[in-house]
Formats: C-alpha cells, sequence, structure tokens
C-alpha cells in the first residue's frame, strides 16, 4: 500500500505533501561534531517517508508504520520536552522548535534499520521538517533546518547529539560525500566514486547495541568540553596536536586520550579529501584504518563485535576498515574489492558465529540525494 493510502486510511483524508530523508554513513570524521571539526558523510539510498497534512484546528495527530500505524493525538499547545513515548518524540520535537501554531496530521515508513547507527532518528526529524518547511513556506535554508532538528533531538528527545547527522539527511548529493565544517555549517561536496575502480563500501550492521551508548557518549562530549576549557580555546577544533602535547602535563591522561583522538580525527578528514580528490584509494583506506585505532584505543567508544568486523574485513583484503556513528554498536564500514564481497561477508559472518555474536546484516549503498519532497497535492 502507497504511504498516500495508508495515510488516508488512518486519517480519513489524503496528504498535502510526502517527503523523505536518508540515513547516512560518515566516511570519516567521528566524534568531531561537537567538537566544531569537519566530517565526511553521505547519505545512503535507505529514506524515511513522511505524509503531512495541515489541520484547521490545534490538534496534532501522528502514527508510524514501525509503531503499528496507531495515531498518537496531542494539542499543540501542551506539547512539552522529554515527554511521551520516545517514538513521537522525534516527531513533535520538529513540530515544537519549528514553532508550528496549526494542527497537522503526520504518518511516518522508514527503510532505514533503527539502532544500527545509521542515523534513523535524523531520517525521521529531516523528513518532518522538509514537509513543514514547504507546506507552511517557512523559507528557512538547510543550515537552519539542521540546526532546528538538532535542537529538537538534543532538547526534545533528550540526546546530546552534534549537528552532522541532520546535516548529511538534509544536505546530501547523489554521488558525493559532504565536507562540513560543524562550526560554521559551510560544505564541499565531494565527489566519491568507488566503483569506477573496483571498489565499494560495505556496510555491516553488526546488531550490537551496548548499554553504555547514552552515558558513553554524553561523558564523552564533557571530557572534551573540559580540555578546551581548560587550554582557553573555543572547542578542540581550535587546538594543534603539538599545542596539546605540550600541555599534556596538565590534563587528566584520559582526557589527553580523548583530545588526541578528536584533532587526529580532524587531521584525517583532511587528508581523506585529499586521498579521494587524488584516486589514492590506498592512503584513503589507511586513514580509515587510523580512524578506527584511534575511536578504539584513545576514545573508547568501539566494542567487540565492531572490532571482529573490522579486524576480519582487514584480514580479508579490505583496503580500510571503521566503526561508525556514535559507537558502542552499531555498524561498521569497510572499502573493500568488488570482487571481495562474497568473501569478506562470508569471513564476517564465520567470525561472529564463532564468537557467538549475533548474525550480522550487510548493506551498501551509493552516496544519495538528500530530503526532498517527493510529491504534494
Ligand atoms: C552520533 C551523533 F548523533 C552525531 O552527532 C555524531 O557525534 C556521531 O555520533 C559520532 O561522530 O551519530
Amino acid at each position: 500500500m502507497s504511504i498516500q493510502s495508508k495515510f488516508t486510511e488512518i486519517f480519513g483524508l489524503a496528504p498535502d505533501l510526502v517527503t523523505a530523508a536518508p540515513g547516512r554513513v560518515n566516511l570519516i570524521g567521528e566524534h568531531v561534531d561537537y567538537n566544531d571539526g569537519f566530517v565526511l558523510p553521505f547519505a545512503i539510498n535507505a529514506r524515511t517517508y513522511c505524509a503531512l497534512r495541515i489541520r484547521e484546528d490545534s490538534r496534532i495527530r501522528i502514527a508510524s508504520k514501525q509503531e503499528d500505524g496507531t495515531a498518537f493525538e496531542a494539542e499543540i499547545s501542551s506539547l512539552k520536552p522529554l515527554t511521551g513515548p520516545v517514538w513521537t518524540r522525534y516527531i513533535l520535537g520538529v513540530i515544537w522548535a519549528l514553532e508550528v501554531k496549526t494542527g497537522v496530521e503526520i504518518f511516518v515508513d522508514s527503510e532505514v534499520p533503527t539502532g544500527a547507527g545509521l542515523s534513523s532518528s535524523a531520517a525521521l526529524e529531516c523528513s518532518v521538517a522538509i514537509a513543514l518547511n514547504e507546506i507552511l513556506t517557512l523559507n528557512k535554508s538547510l543550515q537552519e533546518l539542521a540546526r532546528i532538528t538538532q535542537r529538537a533531538e538534543n532538547e526534545f528527545v533528550g540526546v546530546p547529539c552534534g549537528i552532522m547527522d541532520q546535516s548529511i539527511s538534509l544536505m546530501g548529493k547523489s554521488g558525493h560525500a559532504l565536507l562540513l565544517d560543524c562550526r560554521d555549517l559551510s560544505t564541499r561536496q565531494i565527489k566519491v566514486d568507488f566503483e569506477t575502480f573496483g571498489l565499494k563500501l560495505l556496510i555491516v550492521d553488526t546488531r550490537a547495541h551496548h548499554a553504555l551508548v547514552d552515558g558513553g557518549y554524553a561523558e564523552r562530549r564533557a571530557q572534551c568540553e573540559e580540555v578546551a576549557r581548560e587550554l582557553k580555546v573555543k572547542a578542540l577544533r581550535d587546538l594543534t596536536l603539538n599545542e596539546l602535547e605540550v600541555a599534556r602535563g596538565k590534563l587528566k591522561e584520559i582526557n589527553f586520550k580523548r583530545a588526541r583522538h578528536v584533532i587526529s580525527e580532524i587531521a584525517r578528514v583532511h587528508d581523506a579529501v585529499t586521498a579521494l580528490e587524488a584516486n589514492e584509494f590506498e592512503t584513503f583506506g589507511r586513514l580509515l584504518t587510523d580512524s578506527h585505532t584511534s575511536l578504539r584505543d584513545d576514545y573508547n567508544v568501539s566494542c567487540p563485535e565492531l572490532d571482529v568486523a573490522v579486524d576480519t574485513a582487514l584480514a580479508n583484503g579490505a583496503l580500510g576498515a571503521r566503526m561508525v556513528g556514535g559507537g558502542f554498536g552499531g555498524s561498521a564500514i569497510a572499502l573493500i574489492k568488488d570482487a571481495d564481497a562474497g568473501k569478506i561477508g562470508a569471513a564476517i559472518e564465520h567470525a561472529f558465529k564463532d564468537r557467538g555474536f549475533k548474525a550480522p546484516r550487510f548493506f551498501d549503498s551509493l552516496p544519495s540525494d538528500g530530503a526532498q519532497v517527493l510529491n504534494s497535492n
């Protein structure tokens, strides 16, 4: 059944418009967005669809295919951060952050797997934001929508995420990764063509989700902010590795390691762009693996399943591999020769089975377009 028909079945009238917004993988630049750093994500082809109709009163009715399609209702004046079922907060948070004054009906359906570290949350938020922006003629820029959806997630949902996931879901471009400066949200689209060179990016969903996720993320943010405060810079982006080394004695050792990851990772993003632009895929792959090592050893956000996926891919010929997203589970990526895909997939499956891990899932995706209005009545 089409999303329009499903919407009509639930709410009784056809939607005004349908939008879609994608999930993402991040090629490199992990845990640097909240340090004003640079990231290099691309939008994947899996998307979240949003069908929306404006009401003439102040009632909000929302439903999700992934939450059995039953409508959740609220009054627009009574929206309150950090309340209600968690899935509703991603939608209501965007309505709240955009300061919408009218009632609305929304039905969402997502292809982006949840818990896989592929940004299903940002896809959902951005599909709703782009729909409201269009239908209410709010004229917000993509940068403004990124900040607004991040605020919805931070304040209404209660997740202290950075700006990367919303930005790429809104600004992705087919065939390109987005070099995003997380300080001022300026961007450069970087061509990504692995195919022509017989390569592909394998995405491995480890299906692991460790309890550390929420507290661990907030703790890392706090440690980074502490270093910036102690060394009197606005954000870790403003320090060089040399300056950090000189100040080592003043810092807690754990904070030093956190900052070393962030500063070295920002440098790797720039090197990765240079390598990509020169089609130097061996170098690019090495940078991915260096990123993983730094996330594992200095930032301590990997986990056994991610390490096994990365190590097995590398042992079987991958040019580079790393965990993506917040960590403690979720997905890894590996840059591999197309011809090795079957062999590497099988090796990872075996390695997971041997260790008693859940069976992994594999995806691949070319860099795809960001959020779009698909049709409006
Ligand atoms: C999660 C967050 F939502 C992003 O903002 C980013 O910090 C990422 O973890 C780590 O790079 O996806």
